[in-house]
């Protein structure tokens, strides 16, 4: 199992290959906000369990391994992401919460949310519904501080 911060990297080294075909280590210290040397160790690192393979001048590639741990950490933040909004978090809260909590879930617990998350999108008034507990409980907290 990848720790907290490898899964940080395969998260964003995916990401980088989706969108851009390549991750350059400029890129990844960049897009995670650290030193090029961290990135360079990781990657060593990553490489060392199979993850991925770094070369050099070639750059890297994720293995079937790595391709495939990335691809549910990407759907794991996109799913907590979803989650969040649907029940109403505000924006400028996400990124950082998902970021937050998103390494400390089992599994089983994201497969959870994402049956609440198919529960509401199947059904648009769940979701109103939802949005009337939620008015209801900002009126009281509203009437309580008057
Ligand atoms: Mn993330």
């Amino acid at each position: 199992m990848p720790t907290p911060s490898m899964e940080d990297y395969l998260e964003r080294i995916y990401v980088l290959i989706d969108e851009k075909g390549y991750a350059r280590v400029s890129d990844i210290a960049e897009a995670l906000a650290v030193h090029p040397s961290s990135v360079t160790k990781m990657v060593q690192k990553l490489d060392k369990s199979k993850y991925l393979v770094y070369e050099r001048y070639r750059g890297l590639v994720l293995t079937a391994k790595g391709n495939k741990i990335g691809k549910r950490l990407v759907y794991r933040h996109e799913l907590l992401e979803t989650f969040l909004t649907m029940i109403g978090v505000d924006e400028a809260h996400i990124y950082r919460d998902v970021e937050g909590i998103e390494h400390h879930l089992s599994w089983d617990a994201i497969d959870r949310i994402g049956d609440v998350v198919q529960y509401f999108q199947e059904d648009e008034e769940r979701i109103q519904a939802l949005g009337a507990v939620q008015k209801r409980n900002e009126e009281t907290v509203a009437d309580e501080e008057e």
